[in-house]
């Protein structure tokens, strides 16, 4: 596949910061891509930069991805690394890289006159994980999440977790004299009700509604020391008979990541900033049995190739797969299509505001299969 035409251009973010996009045009097809990103980032994400520092990283690539001619995803994203030359796109920035591989992932479907999970040649919907409340990024608990127990269809499950959403706002109302139906960056309910209110109202009252319960930690220890994190989580996780339990600590503490999986074997430990989408740091992972399950950010890597890679490997080592948006989102809806595409166990995609476009492609492709 040649391209005739590639254009950087700046856009929002449902953040309100500024992200980027990046079109390409074939003379058949067109095809774009706005890359999101995060707000608690892993040190171990590849490099994101800025409009203004990629313009001239840009040109540079367009020179060159102008005069040649791509066989195959494969080439595009090689190419990517060898005009970088680092492991993390410190110098062409890795929002840069992905929203050109994303691109070109599109256009290569759209040229074959398929949707990019035909491309991919995947089949399977994936379990919709919403957070239904949250604080801000850095309080005890960052997303408080549910998934279905069981799917037969994606789209019974999410209108069933948006009812529970709906019903939990009542609930918040009557519970949280501060509640003003305040959303957070993923437009889930903000609460002042303390981490064992919050799981306490959604345990007693949905736990028979087909879901497991979740949290997303991201990482904080809200002053506990390690040890009095591991105690924290456990009990959290007996109390409440929580089964996904993401980020619990730090991103290198390996070591108790383990322990706590050890110890509950029939609860997701999925790592996030852990793994940060990363093969080796994936490896390194299951080489000490510290997960069971994986957040999977295109964005945290760079390359559609390396997303490919990493959720492959996963699968081959038994470790569930969990496609996942970024807090600061763009309207684009590619990680549904690449959630079906590479037929990940789970989807991150929140449950509301600006979260539907991702849910809604979910429910279009679910029609299709
Ligand atoms: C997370 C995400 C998405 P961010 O921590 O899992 O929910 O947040 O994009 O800020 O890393
Ligand atoms: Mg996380």
């Amino acid at each position: 596949m040649r391209v005739k035409q590639i254009k950087l251009r700046e856009i929002l973010a449902t953040n309100s910061k500024r992200t980027i996009e990046v079109e390409i045009d074939t003379g058949k097809v067109k095809a774009r891509y706005g890359v999101p990103m995060g707000t608690s980032t892993g040190k171990y994400e590849v490099k994101s930069f800025p409009f203004e520092h990629l313009t001239k990283s840009f040109s540079l690539i367009k020179n060159n991805f102008l005069t040649k001619n791509f066989a195959s995803q494969e080439e595009v994203d090689l190419e990517l690394k060898k005009i970088d030359g680092s492991n993390d796109f410190r110098n062409i920035g890795g929002n840069l890289a992905l929203g050109i591989s994303a691109a070109f992932l599109k256009a290569f479907a759209a040229e074959n006159n398929m949707e990019v999970f035909e491309y991919l040649k995947g089949r399977m919907m994936p379990k919709p994980l919403c957070n239904l409340a949250g604080g801000w990024h850095n309080s005890e608990i960052q997303e408080f999440l549910v998934y279905p127990k069981k799917q037969n269809s994606f789209k019974e499950e999410i209108f069933n977790i948006a009812n529970i959403y709906l019903e939990l706002e009542k609930l918040l109302e009557k519970e949280d004299k501060k509640f003003l139906h305040g959303k957070n960056l993923e437009s889930a309910w903000t609460t002042s009700l303390k981490t064992e209110k919050i799981l306490d109202l959604i345990h007693k009252h949905f736990h028979g509604r087909n879901i497991n319960l979740g949290v997303d930690v991201a990482g904080n220890y809200n002053k506990r020391s390690a040890k009095q994190q591991y105690t924290f989580m456990t009990k959290l996780i007996t109390k409440y008979n929580l089964k996904y339990v993401e980020d619990p600590f730090e991103e290198d503490d390996f070591e108790l990541f383990a322990s706590l999986k050890r110890s509950n074997k029939d609860v997701l430990i999925c790592g996030d900033d852990l793994i940060a989408t990363n093969i080796y740091r994936l490896d390194q992972a299951i080489k000490r049995d510290a997960i069971n399950a994986i957040i999977v950010k295109p964005n945290q890597i760079g390359t559609i190739t390396d997303v490919k890679k990493v959720v492959e490997y996963a699968k081959r080592h038994n470790i569930a797969t969990v496609i996942s948006h970024r807090s600061g989102e763009t309207e684009d809806p590619l990680i549904a299509q690449l959630g079906v595409g590479l037929e990940c166990d789970m989807a991150k995609i929140g449950i509301s505001g600006e979260r539907i476009c991702k849910i809604n492609e979910f429910i279009r492709i679910e029609e299709r299969l």
